[in-house]
């Protein structure tokens, strides 16, 4: 059975999010965002950086939520929840899907960085209002596209549950503004999916 290596409120989100959606059945190890947690000998063997997610299949372990998601689409769903290459949508979903991790998530990181992971003493005031000017300008083409759209490609797709989970983050986080009124709409409309409250609330 898939196990996916989970903590609640990180990336490990999407994959739960997409099995759920899927209605494949999984195996989750909920861990806890602590040094003890992710850094053990334990997780460091599944992921050298002792990050998550992590998805073991029988022998296979990997671990990028964007590599476990097209995994899990092609050897478990025949490509569901995606475009086939021939699809006019193919060159918009492969953009988006991975304009998130390219994008959007080096400033969100850095904002979490900046937020919560580092001590108050170590913060750094220039960095963090760096990080949020960036992820502005990052955002700013998703609002764009999602005129007149309910979800990245107009239909839902894999692309959504990388940059949607993103998008939700950041609003969670204070840093989608009421200007960017189609993420804010987009966000409220994956929020209203069963699937993804379930990995939402997973954990928490
Ligand atoms: N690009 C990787 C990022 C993985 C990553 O940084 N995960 C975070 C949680 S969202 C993590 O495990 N952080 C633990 C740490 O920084 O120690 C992916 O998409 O899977």
């Amino acid at each position: 059975m898939l196990k996916v290596h989970f903590v609640a409120n990180t990336r490990a989100g999407r994959v739960v999010w997409l099995l759920e959606e899927l209605g494949l059945e999984y195996e989750v190890n909920i861990m806890p965002f602590t040094k003890e947690g992710l850094k053990s000998p334990e997780h460091r063997a599944r992921h050298a950086l002792g990050r998550v997610p992590v998805l073991e299949d029988g022998e296979i372990s990997i671990f990028e939520s964007g590599a476990i998601i097209d995994y899990i689409l092609e050897r478990h769903k025949n490509g569901g929840l995606k475009p086939s290459a021939d699809d006019v949508n193919f060159p918009y979903y492969l953009q988006w899907y991975h304009y998130c991790e390219g994008m959007v998530m080096p400033p969100m990181n850095q904002i979490v960085v900046q937020t919560l992971l580092l001590p108050p003493d170590r913060r750094d005031e220039t960095v963090l209002n760096q990080a949020k000017n960036l992820l502005t300008k990052s955002l700013a083409p998703v609002n764009e596209n999602l005129s007149g759209k309910d979800y990245l490609i107009g239909d839902f797709s894999a692309a959504d549950i990388m940059l949607g989970h993103s998008c939700f983050m950041a609003n969670r986080f204070g840093c989608v503004s009421d200007e960017m009124e189609h993420i804010k709409q987009y966000v409220e409309r994956i929020a209203e999916r069963a699937a993804f409250q379930k990995a939402i609330s997973l954990g928490a």
